[in-house]
C-alpha cells in the first residue's frame, strides 16, 4: 500500500505535466475566452479616433508586449557600420542586381556583424523590397555560388548536409523552394535576406549573439523584461533598414517584413516596434506570432516556453499555463502594424500553428485599420482553402504543410504591387 501510494504521489504531477502540454486539436475543446478589445484601454476609456489609438492605446499595449512578451532593447548601438562586400550587374542571367552587405554592429567594445543578400530588379528607379531572414544561411536560398557561405553557428540538418554546426558549399541551394526569387524580380520588387544565426544563434544561450554586445560588466542574459530571441532578430531587420536607407537602388519607405514561423514572429515584431517598415507579412507564424494565445489551440504559451524560453522575455514565463491572465492577445501585436498593410497566411495541414486563431487574430486586429478608414477582415468566416482575402489586411490558408510556398509568393507579390506600388 505504501508503495502505491508512493507510486501516486511521484507519478501524478508527472502525468499532470504531461497532459498540460498534450496539444489540443479539437474545436469543441478551445476554452471560452473574452477577446481584449483593441479599442478599449487597460482603464477602461474607448477609444474613438487615431489620435486617441496613438497617444494612448497603442503605447500602453506596446509596452506591454515590450516588457512582458518580447523584451525591452536595452540600449542604443555606439556605431554601425555598412560594407559593400560583393556586388554584379549581372546576377540571375542578367535579370538582377546582386549586392552583398556586411552590417557591422559596435557597442560596449564588442562588434558583431551579418551579411544581407539583395537581389535588386534593374528597372532604373528605387525598388520595393521585401526583407526577410533565412534558416541556414543565405546560400541556401539559391544557386547562385557567389553567395557568401556564413561562418556563424547554425542548426545541424543532415538532410541539408549540415553538420558541426557549420555551414558549407553542401548546403547552397537547399531551400530554393521557399524563395520565389524570381517572381519577385519579375514582379519588379526586390528581395533582401539575412541569416537569422549571424544575428542571434537559435539556441539557449545568452553568451553569444546580439545580447552580449549589451551586457554592463558582469551581466550574463538579459533581464527579466529585456530582449529575448525574437526582438534580438527583429531588432537586426531594423539594422538592415537602416542600411536600405542608404541605398539609392532601393525605395527604403517600401520594405516590406517577411518571415516564416519563428521567423514570421520577429517580422511581426519588427512591423510593430519599427514603424519604418511598410507592412509585414507573416508566413505560418503562429503561436507568439499571428495566432491568438487564449484559443490554446496546438502550440501553447507553455509549451513554447518551455521549448523555447530564450524566445521571449523571463516575464512571459508569467502566462505559461495561464493564458487566461494575459491582458492582450497576439491580435493586438497585430494591431499595432495599423494602418499598414498586412498580410497573414496559414496552412491547412500546419494546425500546430493554429490557423484559425491566426484568421480571427487578422479579423480582431482589423477595427484598428477601420479606425484609419482601411479595410480588413470584415468576416468571422474563414475563407476556403486557397480563396485569399487581400484587403489592407489580407489572410489565406493555403493547401498543404508548414512551409513557403511559390503559391504564398504568388498572393504576397500580387497584394504587394497593390500596396505599395
Ligand atoms: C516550432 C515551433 C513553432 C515554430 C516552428 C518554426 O518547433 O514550435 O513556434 O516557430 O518551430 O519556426 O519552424
Amino acid at each position: 500500500m505504501k508503495k502505491i501510494i508512493c507510486y501516486l504521489l511521484i507519478a501524478y504531477p508527472l502525468h499532470r505535466a504531461t497532459a498540460q502540454f498534450e496539444p489540443n486539436y479539437d474545436e469543441r475543446k478551445v476554452p471560452e475566452f473574452e477577446v481584449p478589445d483593441p479599442l478599449t484601454s487597460f482603464d477602461g476609456e474607448k477609444i474613438t479616433d487615431t489620435s486617441e489609438w496613438e497617444n494612448t492605446r497603442r503605447p500602453e499595449l506596446y509596452r506591454f508586449f515590450e516588457e512582458q512578451v518580447y523584451g525591452k532593447v536595452p540600449g542604443k548601438l555606439d556605431s554601425l557600420f555598412f560594407n559593400i562586400v560583393e556586388a554584379s550587374e549581372n546576377a540571375l542571367d542578367g535579370k538582377a542586381q546582386r549586392k552583398q552587405v556586411e552590417v557591422s554592429l559596435f557597442k560596449n567594445g564588442k562588434s558583431l556583424a551579418f551579411t544581407i543578400l539583395l537581389y535588386l530588379p534593374k528597372t532604373g528607379k528605387p525598388s520595393p523590397i521585401f526583407l526577410g531572414y533565412n534558416f541556414y544561411g543565405n546560400h541556401t536560398i539559391t544557386d547562385d555560388t557567389n553567395v557568401i557561405v556564413s561562418q556563424a553557428w547554425a542548426m545541424d540538418n543532415t538532410e541539408f548536409g549540415i553538420t558541426g554546426h557549420t555551414l558549407t558549399e553542401a548546403s547552397r541551394g537547399v531551400r530554393t523552394n521557399r524563395w520565389a526569387i524570381e517572381k519577385i524580380i519579375d514582379g519588379g520588387f526586390g528581395l533582401a535576406t539575412l541569416y537569422y544565426g549571424e544575428v542571434d544563434p537559435d539556441k539557449n544561450d545568452f553568451s553569444d549573439g546580439l545580447h552580449s554586445l549589451f551586457y554592463k560588466e558582469g551581466q550574463e542574459r538579459p533581464k527579466n523584461d529585456e530582449w529575448g530571441s525574437i526582438a534580438a532578430w527583429a531588432f537586426g531587420m531594423s539594422r538592415a533598414l537602416d542600411y536600405f536607407e542608404t541605398d539609392p537602388d532601393i525605395d527604403s519607405a517600401r520594405v516590406l517584413s517577411f518571415g516564416h514561423s519563428r521567423l514570421g514572429k520577429a517580422a511581426l515584431w519588427a512591423g510593430a516596434s519599427d514603424t519604418r517598415f511598410a507592412g509585414v507579412i507573416s508566413n505560418d507564424s503562429g503561436c507568439g506570432g499571428a495566432a491568438l494565445s487564449k484559443r490554446k489551440f496546438g502550440e501553447t504559451v507553455g509549451r513554447i516556453n518551455t521549448s523555447f524560453p530564450y524566445w521571449f522575455c523571463d516575464n512571459f514565463t508569467e502566462y505559461t499555463e495561464n493564458e487566461e491572465a494575459l491582458p492582450i492577445d497576439q491580435h493586438e501585436l497585430l494591431a499595432l502594424i495599423a494602418p499598414r498593410p498586412l498580410y497573414v497566411a496559414s496552412a491547412e495541414d500546419d494546425q500546430w500553428a493554429d490557423p484559425r486563431g491566426e484568421f480571427l487574430s487578422a479579423r480582431y486586429a482589423s477595427p484598428v485599420y477601420e479606425l484609419y478608414g482601411k479595410k480588413g477582415i470584415t468576416s468571422n468566416q474563414m475563407p476556403e482553402v486557397n480563396s485569399p482575402v487581400q484587403n489592407t489586411v489580407a489572410y489565406h490558408i493555403r493547401t498543404g504543410k508548414h512551409d513557403v510556398t511559390h503559391y504564398d509568393w504568388e498572393q504576397y507579390i500580387a497584394w504587394a504591387e497593390k500596396m505599395v506600388k
